[in-house]
């Protein structure tokens, strides 16, 4: 695609694409390294404020927020639980992760809270994050002096940000992975025959942990947001239009599959954001090309049953970050090229992980009644099992980092 000629440029160390969690990360942990960075993000500051994503938070990173400074709000705000409870065949299990890893916990704290934090400590800081920027696109990134070109809004200039190296942060849809050629990347894919109809709805916690549920309806999760507020999930036809479930009908079907023999029940409320989203597994192999890495949901993309995508966009850049503090302090490529590598090694056991959680916790339509005990075997060895549940608990708290 031919460029406009830039009426302007900027000069900065690492120019970052996307302004999510590896995005963000990425930039904190530069500017702890003495490493300028400028965000370049298509939507506004409203806009990555309010989408609702991810809930569940690894235990290094809440260490690595803290350590960071800025953990405060989600240490008086999070919700921090120290098991599990998986349901199936009518009967609730704890899995104990707390007592099986040693004392980690499972800690909820929304993604988008994550974002407030980061993307006001960061302006706080004076790091320039240029919001609603348009027609995004890394160049040169073959040679040393790799550029992003970019305008401010959609009539403005056409500008052009230089660097020393591009992280691209922008997600599955973004600019920055096709920016590596195709005969050199190698991409694997499944996509699952699963959506989930997420609910938000102003009512009180009717659990005190997290429920993921088997039942012959199909999957479904409890989640929390915060004392007056929880996020749910439903296993549906991907295909399915938001427009066909009323809120009747999504709390008849939750109840269905979340209340067991017990005397538990689901309290309701109203629900005001409902919405169905897709669910794939992705990786792309490598995630350099020349001075441009890709992170995050850019490179790879977990179904959300493991709770794993954000905890590995953070995992990258925590990578990418160390490789470009060794070279700037002395000059040693060995990090930067070991990138994709180490962090091919984490992705794809979580990978593993969040396809496991999801087969054997989802109803699949295609599948034999004898596929679909196997499930339900699956699930009932591992409550029995301490073993099992201790692969389950090491994986879902977080593989260590280092
Ligand atoms: P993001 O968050 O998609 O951020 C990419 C940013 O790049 C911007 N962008 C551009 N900017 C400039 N120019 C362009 N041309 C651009 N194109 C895109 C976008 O506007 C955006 O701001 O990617 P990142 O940073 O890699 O973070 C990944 C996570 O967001 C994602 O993996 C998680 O949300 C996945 N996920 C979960 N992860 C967890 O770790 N724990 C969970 O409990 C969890 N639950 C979930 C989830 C994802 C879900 N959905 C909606 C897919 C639950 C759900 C329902
Ligand atoms: C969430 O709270 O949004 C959430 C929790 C656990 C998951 C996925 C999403 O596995």
């Amino acid at each position: 695609m031919a460029q406009a000629t830039p009426n302007s440029i900027t000069r900065t160390q690492v120019g970052i694409i996307g302004a999510g969690p590896a995005g963000l990360f990425l930039a904190h942990l530069l500017h702890r390294q003495g490493i300028e960075s400028v965000i370049l993000e298509s939507r506004s500051r409203a806009g990555i404020e309010g989408t609702i994503r991810a809930g569940v938070l690894e235990q290094w990173v809440v260490d690595l927020m803290n350590r960071m400074g800025l953990g405060g709000r989600m240490m008086r705000e999070g919700h921090f639980h120290s098991g599990i409870t998986l349901r199936f065949d009518h009967r609730s299990h704890h899995i104990d992760m707390a007592d099986l890893t040693g004392g980690k916990r499972v800690t909820v704290y929304a993604q988008h809270e994550v974002i407030r934090d980061l993307v006001a400590a960061r302006l706080e800081e004076g790091g320039g994050i240029v919001f609603g920027a348009s027609d995004v696109q890394p160049l040169d990134i073959d040679g040393t002096a790799p550029r992003i070109a970019f305008r401010r809004t959609p009539d403005g200039p056409p500008e052009e940000l230089r660097c020393d190296f591009i992280a691209g942060c922008d997600g599955f849809h973004g600019p920055s992975r096709p920016a590596i050629p195709a005969a050199l990347r190698n991409e694997f894919q499944t996509v699952h025959p699963f959506g989930w109809l997420g609910i938000l709805t102003e009512a009180p916690p009717s659990h005190p942990e997290l429920i993921y549920a088997n039942h012959e309806r199909g999957f479904a999760l409890l989640s929390t947001r915060s004392p007056e507020v929880q996020r749910l999930y439903l296993q549906v036809d991907p295909g399915d239009d938001i427009a066909h479930w009323s809120d009747d009908r999504i709390w008849s079907e939750l109840h269905a599959r979340l209340e067991d023999r017990d005397s538990w029940t689901l309290t309701e409320g109203p629900i005001f954001q409902k919405g169905i989203i897709g669910m794939r597994s992705f990786v792309c192999e490598p995630m350099r090309h020349g001075r441009l890495f890709i992170a995050g949901d850019a490179a790879h993309i977990v179904p959300p049953t493991g709770a794993k995508g954000l905890n590995l966009a953070v995992a990258d850049v925590l990578v990418l970050s160390r490789a470009l503090a060794a070279f700037y302090r002395t000059g040693s490529t060995e990090g930067l090229d070991g990138y994709s590598a180490t962090c091919l090694r984490r992705i794809w056991k979580a990978e593993r992980f969040s396809w496991y959680m999801t087969t054997m916790l989802h109803r699949n339509p295609a599948e034999s009644p004898f596929e679909q005990r196997i499930h339900l075997a699956e699930l009932d060895y591992l409550v029995q099992s301490r073993a099992a549940m201790t692969a389950l608990a090491e994986n879902y708290v977080g593989l260590p980092m280092d």
